[in-house]
């Protein structure tokens, strides 16, 4: 078997898992999880740093899955790759009632979902506050153990969306490298092509706003691979646009709105199979493959392992504090600190406008909960969010507190 074969044959456990998924639930969206199987096995199988077994790991790479009616093909990758929470009796149960494996990815009910994704464009802007978080992070505990990428995979309807306007032009405004979206540029959403409804020059916008922009066959293994290559190294964030099919394989459905949302019925599933020389049972994945995918998902345990270590050299104050802001516990003096502004207003019965009395209390929880992040969509001397211990963030410079977001309050 060559290098493409088997790239090929890993890429169609996750088109027939989702097939067979949508199939055995008489609803879901195969179009997206067949036409982007060529992205996601490149990506997750030679790039996402990530461990199946420690799902949570601080400083893994981050995937969402902006285009959320693509779940089964977030589903079937966890599954293949060996997360605990998407057994195959998971993906045997897509869409039931108690599923992990929910018609959209569900944060908390299963570890390997970033976040919720479903309403378009939200993913986007997502990823956009996950890669400043990381950037954050790095300034203030060390590129030693905060060094990871943000990765995401839109649709059409996403970047339709509006909201996908102010996520990427604040990404690209605070040259957000470490942030690589790739495009699954199909050109069909649901009413059919997307030329119905939309005429913009995706990549001319993303460039207009100081991105990267590589365009790719998304069917091309190399070229994916050679296109997130690049995008690591930019030192601005990365559109991919990648030219898919959606439905890639089916005979009859390929390529049309009729593969995006319903299941491809039982003939059209059987002409698939044939179509992709995928012989097995609904559900069977080889055995040779997926020992290939559980394979895969060992990749970064050396690099978990590595960071473990540095992270066990850092100090133990360090070590606690960092650990405290993952899990989202308040500091240690939070409850005393506002317990003692309260008695004070208590005692002092000051009188001021509403928008002096939430600077005053911003300024108290600024000042012992050093996480706090924040802005104002230019309104900064209007509505005063900003406190003396919040310094500016600026595209060189994370260290700071206070995020000049600009008019982009979504
Ligand atoms: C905010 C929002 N509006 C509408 C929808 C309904 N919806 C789900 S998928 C979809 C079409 C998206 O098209 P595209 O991103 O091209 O996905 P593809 O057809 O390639 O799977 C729509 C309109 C939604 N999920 N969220």
């Amino acid at each position: 078997m060559t290098d493409l074969e088997k790239h090929q044959r890993m890429a169609n456990a996750i088109r027939f898992l989702a097939i067979d998924a949508v199939e055995k639930a008489k609803s879901g969206h195969p179009g997206l999880p067949m036409g982007a199987a060529d992205i996601a096995t490149v990506l997750f199988t030679e790039f996402l740093k990530f461990d199946p077994t420690s799902p949570n790991w601080a400083d893994r790479d981050r995937f969402v899955l902006s285009a959320g009616h693509g779940s089964m093909l977030l589903y079937s990758l966890l599954y293949l790759l060996g997360y605990e929470d998407f057994s195959l009796e998971e993906i045997k149960n897509f869409r039931q009632i108690g599923a992990r494996t929910a018609g959209h990815p569900e944060f908390g009910h299963g570890a390997g979902i970033e976040t919720t994704t479903g309403p378009l464009g939200q993913g986007l802007g997502n990823a956009v506050g996950m890669a400043i978080a990381e950037k954050l992070q790095e300034s203030r505990f060390g590129k030693d153990i905060v060094d990871h990428f943000t990765y995401v995979l839109a649709g059409d309807g996403c970047l339709m969306e509006g909201i996908s306007q102010e996520a990427l032009s604040l990404a690209g405004h605070l040259k957000l490298n470490k942030l690589i979206v790739i495009w699954d540029d199909n050109g069909i959403s649901i009413d059919g092509a997307v030329s119905i409804t939309d005429s913009t020059d995706q990549v001319a916008r993303f460039s207009a706003s100081g991105w990267n922009t590589i365009s790719v066959d998304g069917h091309d293994p190399a070229a994916i691979a050679g296109a997130i290559r690049q995008a690591q190294s930019s030192d601005s964030p990365t559109l991919i646009a990648a030219k898919t099919t959606i439905g890639f394989g089916s005979p009859k459905k390929a390529g049309t709105n009729g593969v995006h949302g319903a299941p491809l019925g039982t003939d059209e599933v059987a002409a698939t199979r044939e179509a992709l020389n995928w012989p097995h049972e609904p559900f069977e994945v080889p055995s040779d493959i997926l020992d290939a995918w559980r394979i895969a998902g060992l990749r970064s345990a050396q690099a978990h392992k590595d960071w473990e270590k540095r992270f066990a050299e850092k100090d133990g104050e360090t070590r606690a504090e960092f650990e405290r802001r993952n899990r989202g516990d308040l500091p240690a003096g939070f409850a005393a600190a506002v317990q003692d502004y309260k008695k004070q207003l208590a005692a002092e019965k000051p009188t001021m406008a509403t928008r002096k009395a939430s600077e005053a209390v911003l300024g108290v929880l600024n000042e012992v909960i050093p996480e706090t992040i924040g802005g104002s969509a230019d309104l900064t001397g209007s509505n005063n969010t900003k406190t003396k211990q919040t310094l500016p963030v600026t595209p060189d410079d994370f260290s700071g507190r206070y995020i000049h977001w600009g008019i982009r309050e979504h």
